[in-house]
């Protein structure tokens, strides 16, 4: 009896030893299922799972479904979860560097948008770091251009619209051309548009075709203005928490879905902007006069990130346009 009771309490310890083997990681993020970012994160999470056999499970929860855009980085801040998905451009209040991406006109091409990134990697690394953060890839949309439920020839032709904005500096354009910004993610993107509280707004082809944006708005203006970054940031400590090998893994995997993800991007966005088209809205570059407009509005801006990021920004621009 006695050597029996032994042995269960071996075998269950030893059961209790395999359990606690496997690590377990809840990663929000803020875009929904089967949009680009996501696909490539679910094969990122996939990838980890196969080179842990097992070990370390990711569960992605998609669509602001676990916590909201805008709580993204402080759930992994906080320990609330152990990874997670954001949009850098979204915290440029918190700090003018998450911010550098989201500067129009800046970097208007992929390979721009590359050297831009690479440029800004180690002061945003060093900052994350500083929040007990860690990032382990970022990935840009395809450019942003203009969508509206008007023709815009101007920037005078957004004077008093609602226009949705994703971040601070799409809150900034709006106020420059005189219209109404009110913030609204993504995903309460297609609601915003069919209740009317915003009819105009920029974003690239990509979240267009994600919110079929076509039912409601006609018009694309594919001005190209910039190239913001989602990144994936993993709470420094769950990652210590990690074996070796483990962790290895997640770099590797990290690695590939950076590279995976620049590529699906660019190579996705002609394929965005004729779905708008097949979809019935009307595609077109800007005009000259908005182009000019809008040129304006971006001289203004990089003047005040300039002034708001100080050395450190201008550091980034140095190593930029070296
Ligand atoms: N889509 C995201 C951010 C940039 C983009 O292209 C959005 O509109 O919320």
């Amino acid at each position: 009896m006695k050597t029996c009771l032994r042995t269960l309490v071996a075998a269950l310890g030893f059961t209790a030893l395999a359990v606690s083997a496997q690590t377990k990681w809840d990663m929000p993020t803020p875009y929904p299922a089967a949009n680009f970012h996501t696909e490539n994160i679910s094969q990122f999470a996939a990838d980890v799972d196969k080179a842990t056999a097992g070990k370390l499970k990711i569960t992605v929860h998609a669509g602001g479904s676990l916590y909201k855009a805008n709580e993204i980085k402080r759930a992994v801040q906080g320990g609330q979860a152990q990874i997670g998905e954001i949009l850098l451009g979204g915290y440029a209040n918190e700090n003018p560097l998450f911010g550098t991406d989201n500067v129009p006109f800046l970097a208007t091409s992929y390979a721009e948008a590359k050297k831009l990134a690479v440029a800004q990697k180690p002061a945003l690394e060093a900052l994350l770091a500083k929040q007990g953060l860690k990032m382990l890839f970022s990935v840009p949309w395809p450019p942003q251009g203009i969508f509206a439920a008007k023709p815009i020839n101007a920037g005078g032709d957004l004077k008093g619209v609602k226009w949705r904005a994703y971040s601070p500096q799409t809150s900034r354009i709006a106020e420059l051309v005189g219209a109404q910004p009110v913030t609204i993610q993504a995903a309460e993107l297609s609601q915003a548009l069919a209740t009317g509280a915003v009819a105009a707004f920029m974003t690239s082809g990509a979240t267009g075709y994600d919110s079929k944006v076509w039912e409601q708005v006609k018009y694309f203006y594919d001005t190209q203005a910039w190239l913001p970054k989602n990144a994936v940031l993993v709470s420094q400590k769950a990652f210590d928490a990690l074996d070796k090998p483990t962790q290895a893994a997640v770099l590797k995997a990290a690695a590939d879905a950076e590279t995976r993800g620049w590529k699906t991007s660019e190579e996705k966005t002609k394929f965005y902007v004729e779905q708008l088209t097949k979809n019935g809205m009307n595609v077109a570059a800007p005009s000259a006069a908005l182009k000019a407009d809008l040129k304006k509005v971006g001289d203004t801006m990089i003047g005040e990130w300039q002034k708001t990021a100080g050395a450190e920004g201008q550091a980034i621009l140095d190593a930029y346009k070296k």
